[in-house]
This record gives C-alpha cells, structure tokens and sequence, in this order.
C-alpha cells in the first residue's frame, strides 16, 4: 500500500470505530484524522510522510522527547523481570519503591509519601478522597467544600471534572459534584478589564478570602489549584497572586493543592512549579511529565501533615487502582528522572533554554494579530486579536484559533489552540535553533492567519 492509500484505509477504521476524546466526531468524520506514525527528538511524521515540529510536547508531557532507547530498554528489561504485579494487600516491588524514594528527594518541603495512579485524572480524584479522609478523621467531617477555579483543567474522571472549572464539560454531564466551588481565575488579559494585572491579582487572590468567608472556614476542606493554568490556555497570573493566595491559606485552616501535572518535572524551570512561585502545598497531584508520557503514570504527593493523622487514626484507606504503582511505569518514570537528573535538563532548562524562548517568543508580539506573547518557562501563549490596544475578542470566538492551528499544522508545527490564544509546551530538550524555527514556522502561520481573517 503507497502512503495515501495507507492513509485512507486507516482514517475511514479510525472514524468507523475509534471514538475520540475532546473531538466532535461529525466533523471528525467528514475530514478523517492526521495519523501520526513515528517519532523523533523533538519531531513527528504522519502517514503521508508530512514532518512536524511537536510544539505540545504530545499533550504537554513528552519532556525529554521521542525515541530515547534508555526508556525503552527500562520499559523491556522490567516487562522481563515483572511486567505487572500489585501494590494492594500488604505486597510491593523494587521499581514502586525506588520512584517514590526519588520523588520525596525531588519534591519541595515534606512531601515524603506517593501513592501512585494511572493519569492525572485519576491522581486528581484520590486528592479529593485524602483530602476529605484527612478532615474526617481529625473529627471535622463537615470540612469538605473544595475550591477550585473557573477555566482550570484538573481532567476528566467525575471529580476531577468536578474540581475543574471548564463550563463546556459541567453542562454535558449534570457537574459539578456537591460541595465543590469554583473563583476567579487570574486572567488578566481576558478578565481584567480597566485594573492593572496589580489591582486584578489582588482581587483574584481576594476572591479566595472570601469565599472562604463566605462558606465559613469549618466547612472548606481545601484550595486546589495549578501554579500556571495550562489547559486554560496558560495562564500566567500576575506577580502578586500567589504571594498573596499563600497569605491567605496560612492564615485559615485550609489545605493547598498544587496540581502539578503540567508544571511538575520542568516545565517552569525548576522540578517543581511550587518551587517557581515558593509555594508549600500539602499535596501536589502529578502525571504527564513524570514519565515523559512513555507510559501512563500518576501520583499524588502527600506530606506528613496530611499523612500523620491519616496514618494513626483513619485505618484502611479504601482506595487503589489495578495498576497503583505499575512496575514497568514505575521503572520508565525512574529512567526517566534518572536522565533529566544527570542530564542536568532541569537547569539546562531554567539558565539557558527558557531566557532563550522567552526572547524569541516575545518578539511575536509585534505581529498585528497578536495582543499579547506571553510565556513562563516552556510554555507560551499568544492572544489572537482584532484589535491589540483594546484586548477586544473576534466575535466569533475560536474560530481564529482554529484556523491559526490548521495553518500551523499545514506549515509542519503543533501549536494547540486555546479559544483565540495560541499554546506551546514544547519538549524541554529543545534546542536554540529549533526554537528559532518554532518562531519561524508560528509567523509564517500568523501571517496566513491574518490574510485569511482579511479575507472574511
Ligand atoms: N491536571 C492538569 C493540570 C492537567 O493538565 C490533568 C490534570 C488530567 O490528567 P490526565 O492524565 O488524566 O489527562 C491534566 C491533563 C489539552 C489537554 O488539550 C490537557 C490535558 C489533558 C488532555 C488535553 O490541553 N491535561
């Protein structure tokens, strides 16, 4: 069979039997899926042979990148040695063992215990049961709303869906669940209207206060939150916010929930987002990054604040996944930390790559369709406007984002399109002159953007 042939036959199986996640399978169907077929550093070749620059990093978690053979090996000699056993009833295994001891030595402050999941979906629904077991069994079984805010993607089991703050999501399936609560984001460009990001981050951080006043604080449970929204279309917020945020929580008897599954593992630079903004959260939810998404893992960090209680007074905890702690994801997760470790990739990362992207990323802000070039760490965002000075949207929103991403991918880039902002999270072992063809291949894209928004 040639390439198109190929192509063909595995795009009508894919839209016959393959039922997408976040994909309108009508307009699936009249187009037929990109196949991707391999893979490499930083690059992907779909089945007609087309290459791509991956600027996502897959679904911002291939952070060292395609096709590393220690991986792989890792992966095949445990699948040799014990491909699966589980955690539950009393048992454990080597690789388990040594990924959490490796995780309590890479998180900030005294996050020391890991229990393990397969996403961070699933990372996310065992934060809420903790987080709820932790207040019970301090005798205060009344702590239980969760606050959480709107825009932010926590993914897609029932509570984490919940937990997330994403509209679209709450309306299709009857969510959120009782007793969790949604405040502002800090959005500045699109929310904050006539306030300086200043003014705008100390009313979002406030929005907490209150509410937590509002509820009253014997019956708030926790505060979750990502340290840069991702799927939200990253989000930075502005500098005040989170020293103010963590004002607030010492101040109340609340937990902090970092969940890291995109900032963890380097992405801002340092192993941690909670370290990029000194944040001391007493459980952090992970995933993606933690095994460079070359086998589906999760975890959720627990510190001896939470564990200690738990461990003395509540028991048994009711809860596990078949594959809590999979030995061979637990082997490639190692590998995985082993390399960025000795690669020194976290601070390649943090003193060279992101002074570098940031630079050349900022530079698209003089492109006439761009309101603002945002970025922290490797992660960046373009605001796609008709009209900068007044951060006003296109009427029809999303459509532009849409058009930009195919653009992007016609020209051999992966940018996500986020509503009307652009995103990238590209691998972290990107090099400089990758980056610069990044920011060539994105301008070629927003000039044929902009010719086609003419044209409408
Ligand atoms: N928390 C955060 C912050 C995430 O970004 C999850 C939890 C859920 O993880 P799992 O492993 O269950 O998917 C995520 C996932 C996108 C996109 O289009 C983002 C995610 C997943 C799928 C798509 O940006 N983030």
């Amino acid at each position: 069979m040639n390439n198109k042939h190929e192509t063909i036959d595995l795009q009508y199986r894919d839209t016959a039997h393959h039922w997408h996640p976040f994909t309108d399978t009508r307009k699936l169907s009249v187009k037929g899926p990109r196949v991707i077929k391999k893979a490499k550093g930083i690059y992907l070749w779909d089945s007609e042979g087309n290459r791509l620059l991956d600027g996502m990093a897959g679904l911002w978690c291939v952070n060292l990148g395609y096709g590393r053979s220690e991986l792989i090996d890792a992966a095949s000699r445990q699948m040799k040695e014990l491909p699966y056993y589980n955690t539950f009833f009393q048992t454990s295994h080597a690789p388990v063992i040594e990924l959490s001891t490796m995780l309590a030595h890479l998180t900030p402050g005294d996050l020391n215990r890991f229990f393990f999941t397969g996403s961070g979906s699933e990372a996310n629904d065992t934060v809420m049961r903790l987080v709820r077991t932790y207040w019970d069994t301090l005798g205060k079984p009344e702590k239980k709303t969760i606050l959480a805010r709107h825009n932010a993607y926590h993914g897609s089991t029932v509570a984490a869906a919940s937990l997330g703050g994403m509209q679209a999501m709450h309306a299709q399936s009857g969510l959120p669940i009782p007793d969790i609560v949604h405040i502002a984001q800090p959005y500045w460009f699109d929310e904050g209207g006539d306030l300086s990001p200043e003014e705008f981050g100390f009313r979002t951080a406030t929005a907490l206060a209150d509410e937590i006043d509002r509820l009253g604080e014997n019956k708030v449970a926790a505060f979750i939150a990502e340290p840069v929204q991702g799927a939200g279309g990253v989000i930075v917020p502005p500098e005040n916010y989170w020293p103010e945020v963590k004002r607030i929580c010492a101040e109340r008897d609340i937990l902090f929930i970092a969940d890291e599954v995109i900032c963890g593992f380097g992405r801002l630079g340092r192993w941690f987002g909670s370290q990029t903004y000194d944040l001391k959260p007493d459980l952090i939810s992970m995933a993606k990054g933690i095994s460079s998404g070359y086998l589906p893992l999760g975890a959720v960090a627990i510190s001896e604040k939470v564990a200690q209680p738990l461990i003395e007074r509540a028991g048994e905890f009711f809860h596990g996944y078949t594959y809590s702690g999979h030995p061979t994801c637990a082997a490639v997760a190692m590998e995985n930390l082993r390399i960025l470790h000795e690669e020194r990739i976290v601070e390649r990362v943090r003193e060279h790559t992101v002074p570098y992207f940031q630079k050349a990323w900022s530079t698209l802000t003089d492109h006439p369709l761009v309101g603002e070039a945002r970025s922290i760490g490797l992660m960046g965002a373009l605001e796609l406007v008709p009209d900068k000075a007044s951060r006003k949207r296109f009427d029809n929103i999303g459509q532009v984002g849409e058009t930009c991403r195919d653009l992007c991918l016609d020209n051999g880039l992966v940018m996500r399109a986020v509503r009307d902002s652009m995103i990238v999270s590209p691998p972290l072992v990107i090099t400089d002159e990758q980056i610069d063809e990044l920011i060539e291949r994105a301008r070629k894209s927003l000039d044929l953007t902009l010719k086609k928004v003419k044209h409408r």
